[in-house]
């Protein structure tokens, strides 16, 4: 029976503190977990370490806020518990997170940040391991992660001269929302990891520099806790991973369109989670008593799969061309399909009425080999030509592209070859993990610097005038040319670890 809504004293969870009784507290709430501690797809060996106590710190970061309320039964939700009387869980703080500490102190002044790459630098100090290896992990040997960026440097530009440009105007429109440039801020997981303000940072951000964010569906926070953070009249969009119930997936879009989100881009690459081994090695570093039972192998849990798998269980990997109706039964947002990855795909979204495609690996995490997003674009393009005559930039149909964007030259390649506009994760939650709201203030400012003095050396003054013929794209399909190394972004770039003995 349920007993929701008792009053229950710290003292009381205190005695559940076993893998016979194992109660946790999250957020002033008692759950009871003893039957969920071998389905917690992190292991109970991090469940049980809090058992009995106030779990909260350990939960937040790692969890969408409403992760426990959806997992357990109304049977399990025991009560409320009055937080004074529950004792405080001793942290022992590491010596790793000690000296992380010190370099957060020792952070240059924001004032001598002048490009995306100086974030990462900074962020790759002063984040948790555990949050560098989610945010900068990639599927496999990592090979299409640093593609994406490199990608770009196949890509020329053949600027005109001698245009008045004296003002330059790099504004457009996105599914008909305005935008200050061709840019919207991708959907990236577990903000919390990197700032205790998460996505909100990007939230405001956004709204002050006039650019769109993708609310992503694995938030830290919730839904609706991020569009009440959205100035007046400020657009958002949202990423869905569709759920295998679709009585949730439904409420959830439904919720998302009464809320007036302006987009629906619906992540078609991850019927199953790639394999992040930057992540993966991290949950089974040796040194971490939670990932060694007593015998000293791995305990039976599969935790192998890092903080990204642990959550990805609820995706429905059966989803299908099919179930496109359904979607434009259940809702009037444009339909967005994220992760097309070849120009069949691309034209079958259009056939089916999809209002667009982001041409996009996923950043690197899902299919390792798979192509840039941006040479993607540039085959997409010339079919749509060949196939039905249609060219870009389309009112109709939107091509956006995500993946290994650091500049607005970048963003300006991009939409010469007939992109809408150009979609940066990474970059942005590196900003507010090494410098919180203003860091994303910073990077955003930083791109419209860039844009600005990049239309006018290209002899553009609106977006319209950023035409195909602006780029020498010969070399796109050509994976193996000599291009100049990019010391920055390779500087940023953390080899992938081999296999290590163990200290004995
Ligand atoms: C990713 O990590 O690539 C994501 O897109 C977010 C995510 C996080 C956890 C499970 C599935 C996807």
């Amino acid at each position: 029976m349920s007993t929701s809504g008792r009053l229950i004293s710290g003292k009381e969870v205190a005695t559940h503190n076993s893998r016979d009784s194992c109660w946790i507290i999250v957020h002033g709430k008692v759950y009871d977990v003893t039957d969920f501690l071998d389905d917690h797809p992190g292991g109970s060996k991090i469940i049980l370490k809090y058992a009995g106590k106030d779990a909260t710190e350990e939960y937040d970061p790692i969890h969408p806020p409403d992760a426990i309320t959806t997992h357990l039964k109304p049977e399990q939700q025991l009560g409320s518990v009055d937080l004074n009387t529950v004792e405080k869980v001793e942290v022992t703080v590491s010596d790793a997170d000690k000296a992380r500490q010190a370099r957060l102190g020792q952070r240059p002044s924001i004032d001598e940040i002048l490009n995306l790459h100086d974030f990462e630098t900074i962020a790759k100090l002063v984040l948790t391991e555990k949050a560098w290896a989610y945010y900068s992990s990639a599927a496999d040997d990592e090979i299409t992660n640093r593609e994406n960026h490199a990608a770009y440097h196949r890509l020329w530009f053949r600027p005109r001269i001698l245009r008045d440009v004296s003002t330059v105007d790099f504004s457009t429109t996105i599914l008909g929302c305005p935008s200050s440039m061709p840019v919207y801020i991708t959907a990236t997981a577990l903000g919390k990891l990197g700032h205790p303000d998460g996505e909100l940072n990007l939230t405001r951000a956004s709204a002050k520099h006039g650019v769109i964010q993708m609310i992503p569906t694995l938030a830290s926070y919730g839904f609706d806790e991020i569009v009440d953070a959205a100035a007046p009249g400020q657009n958002q969009f949202l990423q869905l991973y569709v759920n295998k119930d679709k009585a949730i997936t439904k409420r959830i879009v439904q919720h998302a369109e009464e809320r007036g989100i302006k987009g629906l881009f619906i992540t078609v690459d991850a019927p199953q989670l790639g394999r992040r081994e930057k992540d993966m090695r991290q949950k089974f570093d040796a040194e971490d008593p939670d990932n060694v039972t007593t015998s000293g192998q791995s305990g039976n849990v599969d935790r192998s799969q890092g903080a990204a798998r642990a959550i990805s269980s609820f995706i429905d990997p059966g989803l299908n061309w099919n179930d496109l109706k359904w979607f434009q039964s259940i809702t009037k947002m444009p339909i967005i399909l994220k992760g097309v990855q070849c120009y069949e795909d691309a034209l079958e979204a259009y056939d089916q009425g999809c209002q667009g495609v982001v041409l996009s690996n996923h950043g690197g995490r899902q299919l390792e080999f798979s192509r840039s997003g941006i040479e993607v674009l540039v085959e997409v393009v010339t079919k749509f030509k060949e196939l039905r005559g249609i060219t870009f930039p389309n009112e109709k149909f939107h091509l956006f592209v995500d993946g290994g964007v650091r500049r607005a030259t970048d963003v300006l390649k991009a939409v010469a070859l007939g992109a809408t506009a150009v979609g940066i994760g990474r970059p942005m939650i590196y900003a507010f993990s090494a410098y919180g709201y203003d860091g994303v203030d910073k990077a955003l400012q930083i791109l419209k610097d860039e844009f600005e003095m990049n239309m006018r050396l290209l002899g553009a003054r609106t977006l319209k005038e950023v035409v195909p013929e602006m780029v020498d794209a010969s070399n796109i399909h050509q994976h193996v040319v000599a291009v100049p190394g990019d010391r920055l972004y390779d500087s940023n770039y953390e080899s992938m670890q081999s296999a290590r003995l163990k200290d004995v």
